[in-house]
């Protein structure tokens, strides 16, 4: 993932205990195995509450609801 923020950001995925920190205009590298349901839910710790957050899909797997 890279960021094109002038900005602290975080990649969190709670499923895979994923927790890193972006540093602005930086990147970091994560590997990710889908569960089942093709769908994983990720986050900025900083600013998920403000709607910095989504949902990966692998193959054709629908958004699931928001929680
Ligand atoms: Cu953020």
């Amino acid at each position: 993932m890279e960021s094109e923020a002038g900005t602290l950001h975080n990649l969190s995925i709670p499923a895979l205990g994923i927790d890193k920190d972006i540093p602005p205009k930086g990147k970091v590298q994560v590997e990710l195995t889908f569960p089942a349901s093709g769908v994983l839910a990720f986050s900025c710790k900083f600013h998920g509450p403000l709607g910095m957050n989504g949902q990966l899909l692998a193959g054709d797997a629908a958004p699931s609801e928001a929680r």
